[in-house]
């Protein structure tokens, strides 16, 4: 074994692999240099001790070698790592395409941060409901003519498939079940489970089986609102509707209120907000003073699950609105159907936010 073509080779080793097999090469445990010092037992005490030396030195000098260009090798890897890993700032970024917030669900956001900055809160109720909840419980049985005005798509098969109570319990008794056709059962559905005073928006989506056009869509979005306790009279529903015209139209803003029959309010009022930018009257929803016969269904509801009544000598308005009725009037959209059934991106980038 010569020590200066060991070391040199060491010296040209490449990688800290080759470098490492050089090092078994010579210093294993079956290495060139262990052979012989494990020779050096056939040797003379004399002999040993002075061959014992030479060999100790040239072990010396290969393991300084073996760090040194470790070390070396080490530095070039972490070098070469960070030219590798180094970033230029000053490049231009790259663009990931990122989606954007639809507009239906803007407008009800903005609607729903007007409503509760005026201290409502927001739920939500199940889509699929029930025909107790949708019609019967919010004073439309099924003889009344005013379920016409709501074409309803029913479901197969209701049998199996129960609905959920207020409460949370499945329960099958309460009719047919549909795609609910407004937010209005949630008035119903609140009002059995919460003991007045409450102030609530509900935003949802609903169906109707309706030939469509460019003001009547199948599937559309309301926003329900309802506030009951001791004393709410028709004139809190006037500063209600009128808050929310301030908010979307700013202090010029006005409201106004037309007679109107829905059966679950008494007297019923359909309301419009003024739009300076168009210098019109925007149809927006229809509202009203809750009717007594849901407060007594509420009432009675609960009588049944053992809640004590508590709507007695209780009043409320409730009103309900098409949320893309107001995105259309707003921003002058000519067709409802641009929302979802072309789903056409060049509509919808117009307002990207
Ligand atoms: C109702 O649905 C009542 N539940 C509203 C209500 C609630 C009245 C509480 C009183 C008290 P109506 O069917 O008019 O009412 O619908 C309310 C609003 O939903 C309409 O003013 C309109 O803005 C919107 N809307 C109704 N039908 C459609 C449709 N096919 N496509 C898009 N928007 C619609």
């Amino acid at each position: 074994m010569d020590i200066n073509t060991a070391i040199a080779e060491m010296h040209r080793a490449v990688t800290l692999e080759a470098l490492q097999s050089l090092k078994v090469h010579y210093l294993g445990k079956n290495g060139l240099l262990t052979q012989e010092m494990k020779a050096l037992g056939k040797l003379s005490p004399e002999e040993r001790k002075e061959r014992g030396r030479v060999l100790n030195e040239i072990k010396q000098a290969l393991e300084n070698a073996v760090r040194g260009r470790e070390k070396e090798l080490e530095a070039q890897a972490l070098q070469s790592q960070l030219e590798r890993e180094s970033i230029d700032v000053s490049l231009p970024g790259y663009a990931f395409p990122a989606g954007g917030t639809h507009l239906t669900s803007q407008m009800q956001a903005e609607l729903l941060s007007t409503f509760r900055r005026m201290g409502y809160s927001v739920v939500e109720g199940p889509e699929v409901e029930s025909e107790f909840f949708n019609f019967d419980a919010i004073n439309m049985p099924d003889w009344h003519p005013a379920r016409d005005m709501q074409d309803t798509f029913w479901l197969k098969d209701s049998g199996d498939f129960d609905v959920m109570g207020p409460e949370g319990e499945r329960v099958n008794n309460l009719g047919g079940l549909l795609m609910r056709t407004h937010t209005s059962p949630m008035q119903i559905r609140y009002m059995i489970e919460h003991t007045p005073p409450f102030k609530i928006v509900v935003p949802g989506r609903v169906f109707r089986y309706e030939q469509t056009d460019a003001s009547h869509e199948a599937m559309f979005y309301q926003l329900e609102g309802l506030v009951v306790g001791p004393d709410i009279a028709m004139s809190d529903l006037k500063g209600a509707i009128l808050e929310l015209a301030r908010s979307l139209y700013g202090a010029q803003a006005k409201a106004r209120f037309q007679p109107t029959y829905f059966p679950f309010v008494e007297p019923g009022a359909q309301f419009a907000l003024w739009w300076p930018e168009r210098e019109k009257w925007l149809e927006l929803g229809g509202s009203g003073m809750v009717h007594p016969n849901l407060f007594k269904a509420a009432d009675d509801y609960r009588q049944k699950m053992g809640l004590p009544r508590v709507y007695d000598g209780m009043t409320g308005f409730a009103f309900g609105m098409g949320i893309e009725r107001l995105a259309l009037l707003r921003y002058g959209i000519p067709d409802i159907r641009y929302f979802y059934q072309q789903n056409r991106l060049s509509f919808l980038r117009q307002f990207k936010n």
